[in-house]
C-alpha cells in the first residue's frame, strides 16, 4: 500500500488532503494511506486510535450537508513524544509523498525568504536542546531517504505564495546548518494552492455530528466548496487526485495569487474589522453592509493586481466569496483568523499594497486591511501572534496613537519595499477617521 505521511494533523488537513486521498481511492487498484503526524498534542492520536483513526467530516454547502466517515489515515504519531518516529517514517520508502500543513510561522522564515537563523525554536533544534521543528524533522527524514536513492515529493499545503519553493529554501538552509546531506535528484517540491473553509473544532462542531449520529471527540466541519491545485512536479509515484477534482497545473501561481490576495486577505480584515465591530463569526462580519463594502474595495485593488490567468475570472470568483462567507452553519470564528498577523499581513495584503504602489494605483481599501489590523492592536485586544509581546510592549509604550502606529508600521513593513510614507499616509487616512477605533462606528 503507498503511503503519504502528513505532518500537522489539523483540521484542515482533516478536511483537504485527507478528503481528496480517500475520494481517489475509489479509482486505485492499490488505494493509498496517510499517516498523519500531530507536532505536539498526543490526546488526537490517543483518541483517534480507539476507532482505527477514523472521524466524521460534515461538509455544509448552500445544497444541503453530508456527513462522511473519513477511514484514510492507518496511524498517527506525535512528534513531541517520539521524533525519531517520524523521521524513519519519512526515510520509508512506502511513503511517496509528504505532505505539510504546518501554518505560516512552521517555516520559520527571514523576511529574506530563507530559515531565520534567530528564532528560539531553530536555534534549540540545531543545537539539540529544543523539540525539533517541523522543519527540522523533516530536513533530517529526507538526508536518510535521499540516502537510500529513493525519490519523494514533498508538498506545503500551507497559505504561502510559492510554498513549495519556500520549503525547499528552508530545508536546504537547515540542513546546511545541521550538516545533513540532501540530493535534490531525488526530491521535488511543487507549489500548491489549497482552499476549503474548515473552523476549528468546538463543543458546538461535537453537537452538530452527534445529532447526525455520530459521536467523536475530533469531528471535523467544513464547506462543501474545495480547490486544489498542484503543480505538476512530482518525484514518485502519486494518488489519481485529479479524479477528485484535484488540478494538476504547469502554473500555479496565477490560482495562489488569486486565493491569498481576494480570499485570505478579506479573511483578515474581516478578522480584525469584524472583532472591533463586535462580532464573532465570517458569516455575521460579512453581512456588516459597512465591512461588505470595504471588503469588496479590496477585491477590486486585489484582482487588478492578478496575472491575466485568473484576473478573467476575478468577479465570479467574488461572487463566490461573498456566498462561501455568508453561510452561518460554518459558524467560522474570527478569532481563529485574527491569529498570527505579522506574518499574514504580508504574503495577503502588503504584497498587493506593493504592487498597486509600483504601478502608482490607488491603495484606499488594501490599505483598510491593514490599518484594521493596527487598530485591532492599538485598541488593545488579543491574538496570538509570534510578536505578540512585542506588539504589546509597542502598544503600551506611547499613549500617542501616530507614534504607535510608525512603529508596528516598521516591525512589519521589512523586506516588502513599500512606500513607507505613502503607507503612513493611506493607513492614517483610516485610523484618522477612527474607523477601526473603539470610539466610533467600530
Ligand atoms: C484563514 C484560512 O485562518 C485563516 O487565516 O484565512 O485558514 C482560510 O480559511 C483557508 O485558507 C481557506 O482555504
Amino acid at each position: 500500500m503507498p503511503k503519504i505521511l502528513h505532518l500537522g494533523f489539523g483540521n484542515f488537513h482533516r478536511a483537504h488532503q485527507a478528503w481528496y486521498t480517500q475520494q481517489s481511492n475509489q479509482f486505485e487498484s492499490d488505494p493509498w494511506s496517510i499517516i498523519g503526524v500531530s507536532m505536539v498534542r498526543s490526546d488526537i492520536r490517543d483518541s483517534l486510535q480507539a476507532v482505527g483513526f477514523s472521524y466524521p467530516l460534515a461538509i455544509i454547502g448552500t445544497e444541503g450537508e453530508e456527513t462522511k466517515s473519513m477511514t484514510v489515515h492507518e496511524n498517527v504519531l506525535v512528534a513531541s513524544e517520539d521524533p525519531e518516529a517520524v523521521i524513519e517514517a519519512i526515510a520509508d520508502p512506502c511513503v511517496k509523498i509528504v505532505t505539510l500543513t504546518i501554518t505560516e510561522k512552521g517555516y520559520h522564515q527571514s523576511p529574506d525568504g530563507g530559515l531565520d537563523l534567530l528564532s528560539d525554536a531553530v536555534i534549540r533544534d540545531l543545537d539539540g536542546k529544543g523539540p525539533m521543528t517541523a522543519i527540522g524533522l523533516l530536513a533530517r527524514g529526507l538526508a536518510t531517504r535521499c540516502a537510500k536513492s529513493a525519490p519523494l515529493t514533498v508538498i506545503s499545503c500551507d497559505n504561502l505564495p510559492e510554498n513549495g519553493r519556500r520549503l525547499r529554501k528552508t530545508i536546504d538552509d537547515f540542513s546546511r546548518q545541521a550538516e545533513l546531506v540532501l540530493n535534490h535528484q531525488f526530491l521535488s517540491f511543487p507549489n500548491t494552492m489549497v482552499d476549503r473553509i474548515t473552523p476549528a473544532t468546538t463543543e458546538e462542531t461535537k453537537a452538530f455530528v452527534a445529532e447526525r449520529g455520530h459521536t467523536s471527540q475530533f469531528p471535523v466541519i467544513a464547506e462543501r466548496f474545495s480547490e486544489w491545485v498542484i503543480e505538476d512536479n512530482f518525484a514518485a509515484e502519486r494518488p489519481q487526485w485529479e479524479k477528485a477534482g484535484v488540478t494538476i497545473a504547469k502554473n500555479v501561481a496565477p490560482f495562489e495569487l488569486r486565493k491569498l490576495r481576494m480570499l485570505n486577505a478579506a479573511h483578515s480584515l474581516l478578522a480584525y474589522g469584524g472583532l472591533i465591530r463586535g462580532h464573532d463569526y465570517v458569516h455575521q462580519a460579512i453581512s456588516d453592509p459597512y465591512l461588505k463594502d470595504i471588503v469588496t474595495g479590496l477585491w477590486d485593488e486585489a484582482a487588478e493586481t492578478l496575472p491575466k490567468e485568473s484576473r478573467v475570472s476575478a468577479d465570479a470568483y467574488q461572487r463566490d466569496l461573498l456566498e462561501r462567507f455568508a453561510q452561518p452553519a460554518m459558524k467560522h470564528e474570527l478569532r481563529q483568523i485574527a491569529s498570527d498577523g505579522t506574518l499574514k499581513m504580508q504574503v495577503r495584503i502588503l504584497s498587493t499594497l506593493q504592487e498597486r504602489q509600483k504601478r502608482g494605483r490607488s491603495v484606499k481599501f488594501c490599505t483598510s486591511a491593514f490599518a484594521s489590523w493596527l487598530a485591532f492592536w492599538i485598541s488593545g485586544k488579543d491574538a496570538p501572534d509570534p510578536k505578540r509581546l512585542a506588539l504589546m510592549e509597542t502598544v503600551a509604550s506611547s499613549n500617542n496613537e501616530e507614534e504607535v502606529q510608525k512603529r508596528i508600521l516598521g516591525d512589519v513593513e521589512g523586506g516588502h519595499a513599500l512606500d513607507p510614507l505613502a503607507l503612513r499616509d493611506a493607513v492614517s487616512e483610516w485610523l484618522d477617521l477612527s474607523f477601526f477605533t473603539k470610539k466610533t462606528k467600530f
